[in-house]
């Protein structure tokens, strides 16, 4: 035995007697722990139905997606059906030896001619499914950008107008919609598995797709390609809603920013400016017009902050400026842990308010 082996597989102490006590122990395990797979499946299945699940489509290209998921594991099934019949045939029922052509077509029928059939279906059902992903929207244009960590987002209108957000996107439900993606620096890729497939998101480069809610809903994106520390915090909010909804949001996103109402919030207005987040931040109608971190304009209506990954409300906010680079480690934005508490809820209740 060599060293490893011994260090990592050491004698049983109790020697022998604990071996035969170990299978006396196997037999009378309690009928119970033989539920652990099947309540593992169970749990993986119950996964299927999150708001960030590819098998509970939202979205047009996601149900075809899903379907062509369904006809695969339907197709693998059978197959693993005829093959093991085979198997259980050849070695149980007919044990006689095969005549040489028999053997010879079973080769040639069922390792060439099946297999090749059958891919060639499934390929021809697949392929054109992609066409519809690669089919120019009709209405607004939202361009999205990978950052460090966080996703800067900016919607086109027909008409030319810009709308600069950040870490949410909102889409018309029914309607078809172009993503323009691109990134920063590295790689990421963009993935709203409700709504369909996956997009990487290049460096100098421009990919796109498009996508159809069909209903609507608040659904989660994140990103899909291994691209820093932070990669697994970085997520963000699709909420699809009634095409009119969706136009009265646009315009109210296109606007400046609400002035602050209350006295803590223009403390955190004052705190804000005097902090210098507006080198980083813009917030429009104000002096901070910083482009290095996400648009805060109206950051106070989205649903979540920190690309997805704190809730949006006064306490967060106030977490997440005191303690971002324990929230996300390497992110791009310093940590103001020398604030007193009541000068960061100050903050959280002036950009909560940017609504
Ligand atoms: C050096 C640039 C920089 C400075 C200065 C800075 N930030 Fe940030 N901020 C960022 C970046 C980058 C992010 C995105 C981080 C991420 O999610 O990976 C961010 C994210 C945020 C978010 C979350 C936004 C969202 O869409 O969820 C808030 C809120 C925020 N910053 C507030 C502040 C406040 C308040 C200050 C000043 C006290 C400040 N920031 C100073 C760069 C900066
Ligand atoms: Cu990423």
């Amino acid at each position: 035995m060599s060293d490893i082996a011994r260090m990592s597989f050491p004698p049983d102490p109790s020697g022998p007697r604990g071996a035969t006590r170990a299978k006396v122990d196997r037999t009378r395990r309690p009928w119970w722990t033989r539920l652990g797979p099947s309540l593992l499946l169970t749990a993986g299945l119950a996964g299927c139905q999150g708001r960030q699940a590819v098998l509970n489509p939202m979205g047009e290209d996601a149900a075809s997606l899903a379907t062509l998921f369904w006809v695969m594991l339907g197709g693998a099934v059978v197959l693993w059906l005829l093959v093991t019949g085979l198997f259980i045939y050849v070695t149980r029922f007919r044990t006689t030896e095969m005549s040489r052509r028999w053997a010879e077509a079973l080769i040639i029928g069922g390792g060439v001619i099946f297999p090749t059939t059958v891919l060639a279906g499934l390929l021809s059902y697949s392929l054109p499914l992609m066409a519809t992903q690669r089919t120019e929207g009709d209405g607004v244009v939202v361009h999205v950008t990978g950052e460090q960590w966080w996703w800067r987002v900016t919607y086109e209108t027909p008409e030319g107008a810009r709308v600069v957000s950040a870490n949410e996107i909102r889409l018309p439900v029914g309607a078809r919609t172009t993503f323009r993606l691109t990134a920063n620096q590295v790689i990421h890729s963009f993935w709203i598995p409700a709504l369909g497939g996956k997009t990487d998101m290049i460096p100098g480069r421009e990919n796109w797709m498009s996508l159809k809610p069909t209903e609507a809903g608040l659904f989660r994106g994140q990103c899909t390609e291994f691209c820093g520390a932070s990669h697994a915090l970085m997520a963000f909010e699709v909420e699809a809603m009634a095409p009119e909804d969706f136009e009265a949001w646009l315009d109210r996103e296109a606007r400046d920013a609400a002035p602050p109402a209350s006295a803590a919030a223009e403390r955190g207005a004052a705190l804000f400016a005097a902090e210098g987040c507006g080198a980083c931040h813009t917030v429009r109608g104000t002096d901070a017009i910083g482009r290095v971190g996400p648009d805060l304009t109206h950051v106070g209506s989205r649903h979540s902050i920190g690309a997805g990954i704190l809730p949006n409300d006064v306490e967060a906010i106030a977490d997440w400026i005191e303690r971002t680079e324990h929230l996300k480690p390497e992110v791009d934005m310093p940590q103001y842990d020398h604030l007193p508490r009541e000068a960061l809820l100050d903050l959280g209740r002036y950009l909560k308010g940017l609504e």
